[in-house]
Formats: structure tokens, sequence, C-alpha cells
């Protein structure tokens, strides 16, 4: 976020770009500058803030807080909203002086890591993953007991830093690698973790941004790192949209160099993400990534933020509705603890190429985004280091959540037996793992329970999934998991030929597994008839296809099914009918569908108050001009 010390004597009259104040930067036209963005009206009007490349600092009550180069500022008033020009962040003196002096630029950043493994040998060790643009270490700091050995722990992952302004995220990496180290042995919840995980550790991502951003004595307000950009005057990518999941997919970042939130020329052209990404695909171990939760520290604004953010949809490929309920319970839990704001990363804006969006939706690891002190944009990127003990340890709760839900984050949401390992465990599988049945018919399978880890529990057997009407018995109900049990579906005489996954799950004392079992169900004997005689359908006319059914006893069935395959152009044409022997219609199709063609389909229909018997005919009428087809085959099962 933004270097904001004080707010510009703001008129109120729309502002442009920043007026050149003596700074070589102001006046170049890529150049950016702080700016509040205000009379946004709804939650549209923030992304297309968003999708102007401008960076958004901050986020409150209809007003936002950016830093923008002159072009986005002007497409924003194309948008009808205000801007108003803000200050530049206050001069200093160099590399984090006076009262800043405890913030720590680069290289005391490496001198902290380094104490650190001095101080504690055996629990904490370093190494550099790459080299940023400028050619600076990128450096993780490896805590676990036993720190030589990469030991089958959980691993969690803090890192900080992406954007170069936001000094303080370096220091809440610091902290939690004090406390980790500094209170093992003190602190039994410490303690525990550090036996019992491997955390990873890297405090400054971006060290070009950092030393760029302190180097004149004045903060610049730089955000991106530092790597030139061929064809253009303007310097650095956003990190954060550089990451390659969904990357440049959603108006969630910027095209152009000079922007903010430069997405650079393709996913991780940064070395920096790209150092990142390496560490992480190098944290796989035999295909499984041992990284299981993971903060990536920014300032400012005081939020707890989950993936996705390239969308404002909560459940989509890639996040279903269990894994954003367990996101939003952990997030939840660690905003209570902070007093931050927890929520979806896309509800502060949309963001494409963010970390997080990587780290779960590439690598399933559970990510937080958290936005550090302030809240305040008056305040801004720049809080006096004063603030630094009270607002790292802030976090020391939430940090401590996540490391501990590392084994399995599913705890949240009270499914652990269903989605992590567990101490006693069982599979399950079923043999015959499909079976044949006429409808009315019954089947059986032996359904076997083997234990895989640790002592047997009891486990009751249920089944999902049957068709409509079919129920399941198992003999016995109840087994101890190694045990067997007989299960027997029944189908009712009116189920509809078709294949059907049925899951059959086993209920345990500490753990829920299932396995599939495939019913194929063949229609009631002399209960069905097709046509494979191919009917023209021409334009706007009816064309009727007969077929008799003489040897179905009594009514046909409630779950009776027609199986229509209809070769035309536009499916938005046709009105598909059933007529019954006695003339009554039953429409299956009424011009739906849109611009698609050809139809192939079941269509399940309730035939209980006919009979049987008789001549049916399926009926197809082309309603509009265009397109004409002909009808392939049907097949009718009562
Ligand atoms: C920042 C804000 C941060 C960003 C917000 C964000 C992070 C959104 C992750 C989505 C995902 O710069 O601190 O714009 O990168
Ligand atoms: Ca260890
Ligand atoms: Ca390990
Ligand atoms: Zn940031």
């Amino acid at each position: 976020m933004l270097a904001t010390a004080t707010a510009a004597p703001a008129t109120g009259a729309p502002a442009g770009p920043a007026p050149a104040a003596g700074s070589a930067a102001k006046t170049d036209p890529d150049a950016s500058a702080p700016y509040r963005v205000t009379h946004l009206k709804t939650q549209a009007d923030v992304d297309a803030v968003a999708r102007t490349g401008a960076a958004i600092d901050h986020v409150e009550h209809g007003e936002l807080t950016i830093t923008a180069t002159p072009a986005e500022v002007s497409a924003i008033q194309r948008l009808g909203l205000r801007t108003v020009a803000m200050s530049t962040p206050e001069a200093g003196t160099l590399a984090f002086p006076g009262a800043d002096a405890d913030y720590h630029d680069h290289a005391e950043t490496l001198a902290a890591v380094d104490a650190i493994v001095a101080a504690h040998p055996s629990r904490a060790s370093r190494q550099v993953i790459g080299k940023s643009h400028e050619g600076r270490d990128i450096v993780a700091l490896k805590i676990s007991d036993n720190v030589g050995s990469d030991e089958n722990e959980p691993e969690v992952l803090f890192t900080a830093n992406q954007h170069a302004r936001e000094h303080l995220t370096v220091e809440q990496a610091l902290y939690v690698a004090d406390q980790l180290t500094g209170r093992y042995g003190v602190d039994p919840r410490i303690t525990a973790l550090v036996d019992s995980r491997e955390f990873w550790i890297v405090p400054m991502i971006n060290p070009d941004g950092v030393e760029y951003d302190i180097a004149t004595g004045a903060y610049r307000g730089w955000r991106k790192n530092r790597q030139p950009n061929p064809g253009s005057s303007a310097v650095g990518t956003d990190l954060n949209r550089n990451w390659g999941y969904k990357w440049a997919c959603c108006g969630g970042s910027s095209k152009y160099p000079s922007s903010e939130t430069y997405r650079g020329a393709s996913a991780f052209s940064a070395p920096e993400t790209k150092a990142l990404r390496d560490f992480v695909l190098g944290r796989r171990v035999g295909g499984v990534q041992q990284i299981k939760t993971a903060i990536d520290f920014h300032s400012y604004s005081e939020l707890v933020l989950w993936p996705f953010g390239y969308t404002h949809s909560a459940v989509v490929p890639g996040m279903t509705a269990d894994q954003n309920a367990m996101f939003k319970a952990i997030g939840q839990q660690m905003a209570a603890t902070n007093g931050y704001t927890a929520e979806q990363a896309s509800a502060l804006y949309v963001t494409d190429g963010a970390i997080d969006d990587w780290l779960w939706g590439d690598q399933g690891i559970v990510t937080y985004t958290f936005e550090l002190f302030p809240s305040d944009p008056a305040v801004g990127f720049y809080p006096p280091a004063s603030v630094i003990p009270a607002e790292t340890a802030r976090n020391r709760e939430a940090v401590l959540i996540l490391s501990e839900y590392a084994d399995c984050p599913y705890r949240a949401i009270g499914k652990e037996s269903v989605y992590c390992v567990v101490p006693d465990d069982f599979s399950m599988s079923a043999s015959p793992s499909t079976a044949t049945v006429t409808a009315g018919g019954s089947v059986s399978t032996t359904v076997t329970t083997t234990i895989t880890s640790g002592s047997a529990q009891p486990v009751t057997l249920s089944a999902s999934g049957l068709p409509a009407g079919a129920t399941a018995s198992f003999s016995p109900p109840s087994i101890s998991s190694g045990g067997t049990s007989t299960m027997t579906i029944t189908t009712s005489p009116g189920t509809g030929p078709a294949s059907y996954a049925a899951t059959v799950t086993g209920t345990g004392g500490s753990a829920v597994r299932a396995t599939t079992f495939g019913l194929i169900v063949n229609g009631r004997t002399g209960c069905s008839a097709g046509s494979d005689t191919d009917l023209p359908i021409p334009e706007l006319t009816s064309a009727q296809s007969p077929v008799t059914i003489s040897t179905c006893p009594g009514n046909a069935g409630s779950a009776s099914s027609v199986e229509v395959h209809i070769v035309h152009g536009y499916v938005g044409d046709l009105v598909v009918t059933l007529v019954a022997p006695d003339g009554t219609e039953y429409r299956l199709h009424d011009r739906v569908g849109g611009s698609a063609d050809n139809i192939d389909q079941t269509f399940p229909v309730d035939l209980s108050s006919e009979v049987a018997n008789g001549t049916w005919q399926l009926k197809v009428h082309d309603a509009a001009f265009g397109d004409s087809g002909h009808l392939d085959r049907w097949t009718l099962s009562l």
C-alpha cells in the first residue's frame, strides 16, 4: 500500500495527475503518484478502477487510496469517478534512519537471519533460494527440530515483502522467526509446533525494491521489483501479479509496464517469483506438496484474505464448497485474534496472478494474505518503527493457529475424518464393483473394509446415488473395520434403464471412507421398444414415429424413459412430444437449448397413468424457419 503520511490539501475538485513538485520522478509521464478516488458506488466501481491498472492501496467507505500513472488517473476519471492527488512520502534520511532505524533493510535482514541460525544451529538453517534481478540473495530460513534432515512433518511457509514499500511485513516475518526459535522450550505450544512442523520463512522476496524505496533518504513509495522492461522506460513488475495461475485472466492486473500492477511479460517473468515458485515446487516429495499452510504478508489495511482473487465466485473449479468453508472458518478464526477483517481476496478487488491463487490453485496449499497495520490510509505504508513490537505480536496467535492446522486444515470444519489421514483408518471396496439388474429385480455385492493404519473401529454402512425407488440393505449393517458385509440393492419395477454410480459409505469411529458401485439397470422385459428408421423433419412440419408395445402387463412405470437422438441444426426450433396410445401428450423438449445442434438425450417421464401396451408415437415439430434435420432413432422404456 502507499506512502501517505499526510493527505494532500484536497480542494475537492477533480484533480489531474500529481503536479510536478521538484522531484525528477514526478515529471516522468510514466511515474506513479498517490491519489484518493471518491464517488464510488459499487464493488463494480472498485473492480473497474483495478482494471485500469492502478494499484489499490486501501478500500474504505466508497473511497480508495491508490497509486497510479497519469494514464490510469485519466481512465479512472473517464469512469465518472473523482481523483484527488495526495502528497508523496515524507523525506527521511538514508536506509531506515532516525525513528525508523529498527526496520531491517536487506543486509540487516540477512544479518538477523544469520544471528538466529547462529543462536539455534540445531533448529534453524538458512539457504539462498535465488537471486533478485540486481543479484541480491533471496533467503529462506528453515526452523524445525532436527533442522538438518527433511523429516516427514507438515510444512508451513511464511513469505513477506513482495511489495517493496510494505516494510512492516519483513518485521512480521522476523518476529515469527524469533518466536519459533527464542520461545522454544519456554512456550509449550511453540515447542510442540517446532517439533512437529517444518517452517520456512522468506522474509524479503523483493530486496531490490526495498533498497530502491529507501535509497535516497526519502521513501519513494515503490511497489514493484526493479526489473527493466524492454521497449519502455518504466521499471518493474508487480510480483503479486506475476504468478502463473490464471495469470492475466480477468482484468486484475495491467499489461502496461508503467502501471503499478504491471503483470510482467509472462507468468514468472520476474526472477523473484520464479525463485520462490521453484523453492515451493522443490518442497514436493514423491509428488506430494509438503507445504500445507502459508501466509504471504503485505501491508496495509488489516485484512485476512483467502483465494481466489481472480473471481468473485466462492465455489469454482479448484475450490469446492467444503474447501471454501474451510478457508472461511480458519480465516475468521485468525481474524478473531488480531481484529482484522476476514474476506475472500476478490471482495477487496479482483486480482489475477497473485501468489495465493497459485499456491492454492496449483499446489493445494491453504494460504492467506495478511494485510498488516494500519487500517488508516493517513498512516499508510510507513508507520514509525515504534509500532513494530505491538503490530507484529498482534499476529502471534493467528500464525500459531494456521501452523497448528497444517496437519489437517479440514479440522476447522469438522471434516478431518473425510479429508485427512487419521491414526485409525480403513479403505473400502465392493466385489463385484458393477452389476446388471432388470428393473424390479435385486442384486448383491460384497463390501470389504481393510484396515490401512492403526486399529479396528466400528463401521456403519450406507448407500447413496441409487436410482429412484431403489433401496440398499446391508447384512450385517454394522461391522468392525477389517470385516465384510453383503449389500443388496432392490430396484423398483419402473426404474428407467441406465447406468447408475452408487456410493457405498462406511462411517467409522475415526474415519469416513467410501467406494463406488456401478449399477446397470435394464428395462422390464417386454416393456421397451424403439425405432431406428430415419425420419425427416422438414421446416415447419410435424413428423411422427410410431412404436408398438404388446408384451408389457399393466401400466407403464413412474420412472419410464424416452431416449431420443435427433440430428438438427438448431434445437431451439424443436418441440418433441411423446404421444401415449390413448392420445395423451407428454412434452419432452420445447424450443430450449439456444442455438445448440442435435438432441441426444434420455428424458425421464412418469407414465404410471398409461396402459403400457399399444402404439406410442414420438412427435417432432420444427417450429421455425432456417434449419431442418431428421429423427435418427428413439427408444421407449416403460
Ligand atoms: C497489497 C494489496 C494486495 C495486492 C491485495 C491482494 C493480495 C489481493 C492477494 C488479492 C490477493 O498490495 O498489499 O494488491 O496485491
Ligand atoms: Ca523436524
Ligand atoms: Ca519434510
Ligand atoms: Zn502488498
